[in-house]
């Protein structure tokens, strides 16, 4: 079993000295880091730290000295984006520390995302998202975005304030099998199920998978609603889009 001291990186041993407190979600992240190349250990730091143009710049860097792309989004984007969110789980950083890591994970993927999809890496699935009608809150919406991304699925992003019929012409311009809507207000909550029904009056409900989130939408709305799945955070809508797009 790898030691933290095997990881390379002072910053990312002191993060997990300070923050990662679940002995297995540590052991998992020593074990990751330990085996990662000290390039990529920076990127998360940077990554951790908010600090975009180094992230930019270290990862321009890793891809000129002929790292792979996806090993650089894995090993280093997406690694350093766990231990993120796993402080904004427990509550030690808040909203404005997320954005300023997830503009820090763009400005890596700006590099990488051209590079996948010309080597011809097949995407995970095909997810439309966006936030319900009524609605502008779209923060929590664009984390699950960026995992997601992060995750090799392709997003269509509708942002907010979303129609129905958006959804439906979203969902088949672009023959998506899996829809995605968030909501943070519990009047526009009930928006999520017109959408359901009105997937269900186009006769396309059949054909696809629907999940849906945001703080104030619970698993029993959800369900009583039509949803196909509930995730209560942007690590569980990964696991959900899988799971759903394997059923
Ligand atoms: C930031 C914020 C705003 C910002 C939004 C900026 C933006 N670009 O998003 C602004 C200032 C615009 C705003 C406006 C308003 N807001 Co506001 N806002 C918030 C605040 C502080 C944080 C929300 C947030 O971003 N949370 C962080 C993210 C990461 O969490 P999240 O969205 O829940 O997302 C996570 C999960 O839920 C899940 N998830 C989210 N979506 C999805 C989708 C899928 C498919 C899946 C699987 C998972 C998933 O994963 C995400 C990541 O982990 C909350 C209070 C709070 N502490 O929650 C109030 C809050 C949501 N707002 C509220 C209100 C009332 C309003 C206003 C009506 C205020 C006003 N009088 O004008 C307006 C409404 C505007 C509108 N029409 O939407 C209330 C809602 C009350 C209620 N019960 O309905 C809250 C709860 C504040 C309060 N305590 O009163 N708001």
């Amino acid at each position: 079993m790898a030691e933290i001291g095997d990881i390379a990186n002072e910053f990312i041993r002191d993060e997990i000295d300070e923050f990662l407190e679940k002995e297995n979600e540590r052991n998992h992240i020593v074990e990751l880091f330990a085996q990662t190349r000290p390039l990529l250990q920076d990127i998360a730091a940077a990554l951790i730290d908010g600090a975009h143009e180094e992230v930019d710049g270290l990862t321009q860097q890793a891809l000129s000295e002929g790292i792979e792309a996806l090993e650089i989004m894995d090993d280093g984007l997406i690694a350093g984006m766990g231990i993120v969110g796993i402080k904004f789980r427990d509550n030690f950083i808040f909203v404005p520390e997320v954005l300023a890591c997830a503009r820090a994970m763009k400005a890596g993927m700006a590099h990488i995302e051209p590079i996948l999809s010309d080597s011809g890496v097949e995407p995970v699935g095909t997810v439309v998202m966006g936030t319900v009608k009524g609605d502008l809150h779209d923060i929590g919406k664009n984390l699950c975005i960026m995992m997601l991304r992060g995750a090799g699925f392709v997003v269509h992003d509708l942002g907010v304030d979303t129609s129905e019929d958006e959804f439906i012409e979203a969902i088949e311009e672009h023959g998506a099998k899996l829809l995605g809507m968030s909501a943070l207000l519990t009047t526009t909550m009930p928006n999520m199920g017109k959408t359901i029904e009105a997937f269900i009056d186009e006769d396309l409900r059949d054909d696809i998978k629907i999940m849906v989130g945001g703080a104030p939408v619970t698993p029993e709305f959800a369900e009583d609603m039509g949803a196909d799945g509930y995730g209560k955070d942007a690590l569980s809508c990964v696991e959900l889009a899988k799971e759903l797009l394997s059923e």
